[in-house]
Parts: structure tokens; C-alpha cells; sequence
């Protein structure tokens, strides 16, 4: 049986990695995509997106949409830049002009709209803010009852974030501080939410032994593809920075595949929308339930991607 998945992204190597896993996946079809300009500008990570459907997606037709979605907290602008060097990679451009189309709506009613025609439940992934989501149960809660679950990566229970900005604590992972309050619309829905938070995703660091052994495999066109946009980022090497890359969101996409990967369990949350904790989740036993990822295979994690990626 196939798998219906949207995926909403928001244009950062991972997030584009993320989008090329799915095509890969046998088991999935991709119903459409929304890009959200919070990681990322929106103008190459939307060419991006639509080159990678055309050259990675086996001629299937899915479109993509434009978020008019803009946050509270923006990211900064060198991580934002990742987008333009995706999309000006040769193996995107070697047929243009692009395929694959734009929606002429934006994001979180193309989401709306997707739902709607969909007559099976639908696997959100969401690999950047929450924000086209709210906006989408906002406007049509009726969308609801179309959702199979929801995998965010997103969040983190632990003391330390990933958020280094003047006025803030660091508690909060980026993609929930970007737009706390759409978290908060999130929670307060019934949806089914795997959180693939900073617990799991920390377990899979950009290491150079990965770069080496996709550098290797560099004659098959997909694990290249890998190997180039993962040229693109700083790995872990001596010790961790604020800039230091992990597998956040293909961590997230590959549990849509093979979801024993991974151990999970149930807490309950709450977000923090004010003062200086802003996008930070927290543990509390009045808050509403989530599927905690809190642990991953990180070898048999880095050969399912690697295998999925591979062309022949
Ligand atoms: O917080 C992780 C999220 C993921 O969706 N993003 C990157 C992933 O796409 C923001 C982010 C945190 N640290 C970063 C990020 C870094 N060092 N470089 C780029 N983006
Ligand atoms: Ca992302």
C-alpha cells in the first residue's frame, strides 16, 4: 500500500536532501509540496524544488507551492544562502527550462486543497516552522480529519536549543522559536504528532567518515547529488558550533520509510510564546501528548539514506 505524504519545507540542504529522499521512496506518494522562506530564500528553494521533482521524481507530476508565510524570529542570512547554491548545482540544470509547475496559490491553501482532494488520511511532514500549517487549520478545520499524523522536526526537552540570538535563553530549537505561536495552533489541534525533536536528530552529525564514503560512491548520480549538497555545510570535525550540520530533517524524512529506526515515546508539551524562552517546548503533564523520537540507529540511519539515494 502507498504511503499519501505532503511535505512542507523550508528550502535548507537537509530540507531539499528531504524532499529528493521522498521521491526515492517506493512506498510513498507525494501529493505536493509547500517551501516556506524561513531557512532559506524563497526564489531558489523554490527552483530547487521543482528542479529536483523534474531530474529525481520519475517524471511524476506534483507541484509547489509559495508560502506567504513570514516568521517572528529570521533565521540568519548565511544559512538562508544554502538555497541559491542547491539550486545552481549542474546535475539541476543540465535540462531546463523547469518541468515541473508552481502552484498559483499559496502554500498553506495549496495544503488546504491537497487535503481536500485527498480520498485517503495524508502524512504531513514538515521539516521547517509550523507556520503554513496553522495558517491552513485556521482557515479549514475541516482538514483535519484528512490527516494521518504529522512528522515535525521541530523542538527539544532538553536544556539546550539550538537558538544563539540576542534576547533569548537558548532553550528553543530554531524551527519552533522562527514562529512559537503556530506552534501553539498546532498543539491545540488533535492531529497525531511524531516529533522529530533535537534528542534524536543530535545523534546524527555531519561527520567526515559520511562525506568519505558518498565521495567513494560519486559515479552514481544520486549519492553525488547527496555528496555535493553536503559539500555545502560544515561538518562536525573537532568540537560542535552554532554552525555545525546534523541530518535534522532526513532524520525526519526517513522514518516516513522505515520508522524502526528509531524509538519513540509518548509526552506531554507545551510551548512557550513569550519573554525569553519564546519557541522552547517543555515537558508538563498538563500539556498535550506527542510522540517523542528520542533515539536512532545512527549506521543503519546513514545506509537507508545512502541505499535510497543511489540510482542504479
Ligand atoms: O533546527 C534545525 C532546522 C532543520 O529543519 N534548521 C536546519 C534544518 O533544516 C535550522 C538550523 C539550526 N541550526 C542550523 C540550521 C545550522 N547550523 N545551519 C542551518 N540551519
Ligand atoms: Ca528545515
Amino acid at each position: 500500500m502507498t504511503k499519501k505524504v505532503y511535505l512542507n519545507h523550508d528550502g535548507g540542504v537537509d530540507d531539499l536532501i528531504s524532499l529528493f529522499l521522498l521521491l526515492q521512496m517506493e512506498e510513498v506518494e507525494l501529493l505536493g509540496v509547500g517551501v516556506i522562506p524561513a531557512d532559506c530564500y524563497l526564489e531558489p528553494a523554490m527552483y530547487a524544488s521543482r528542479k529536483i521533482i523534474d531530474r529525481f521524481g520519475n517524471g511524476e507530476e506534483i507541484s509547489v507551492a509559495a508560502s506567504t508565510s513570514r516568521g517572528k524570529h529570521p533565521f540568519p542570512k548565511d544559512w538562508r544562502m544554502h538555497a541559491f547554491l542547491v539550486d545552481a548545482l549542474p546535475i539541476l540544470n543540465e535540462f531546463l527550462p523547469i518541468k515541473t509547475k508552481e502552484a498559483n496559490i499559496p502554500a498553506h491553501k495549496h495544503l488546504i486543497q491537497t487535503l481536500r482532494q485527498s480520498e485517503e488520511p495524508v502524512t504531513l511532514v514538515f521539516v521547517g516552522p509550523l507556520t503554513d500549517l496553522a495558517r491552513a487549520l485556521e482557515e479549514a478545520p475541516d482538514i483535519e480529519a484528512k490527516i494521518e499524523k504529522l512528522a515535525w522536526m521541530g523542538g527539544t526537552f532538553l536544556e539546550t536549543g539550538n537558538v544563539e540570538e540576542p534576547e533569548h535563553d537558548g532553550s528553543a530549537e530554531w524551527n519552533a522559536f522562527w514562529d512559537p505561536e503556530a506552534v501553539k495552533t498546532v498543539w491545540e489541534s488533535n492531529i497525531e504528532i511524531d516529533l522529530v525533536a533535537l534528542e534524536s536528530t543530535n545523534m546524527v552529525p555531519l561527520t567526515l567518515d559520511v562525506r568519505n564514503s558518498w565521495a567513494s560512491e560519486r559515479k552514481d548520480l544520486g549519492i553525488d547529488f547527496l555528496g555535493q549538497c553536503y559539500a555545502m555545510v560544515p561538518p562536525l570535525v573537532h568540537f560542535q558550533t552554532n554552525s555545525t550540520y546534523f541530518l535534522w530533517d532526513v532524520l525526519t524524512t526517513a522514518t516516513i520509510g522505515k520508522s524502526d529506526l528509531v524509538k519513540k515515546k509518548q509526552v506531554n508539551s507545551i510551548v512557550h510564546t513569550e519573554g525569553k524562552s519564546q519557541g522552547r517546548t517543555e515537558l508538563s503533564e498538563h500539556g498535550r501528548p506527542v510522540n517523542l523520537v528520542y533515539e536512532v540507529n545512527r549506521d543503519q540511519f546513514f545506509q537507508y539514506i545512502t541505499d535510497l539515494s543511489r540510482q542504479n
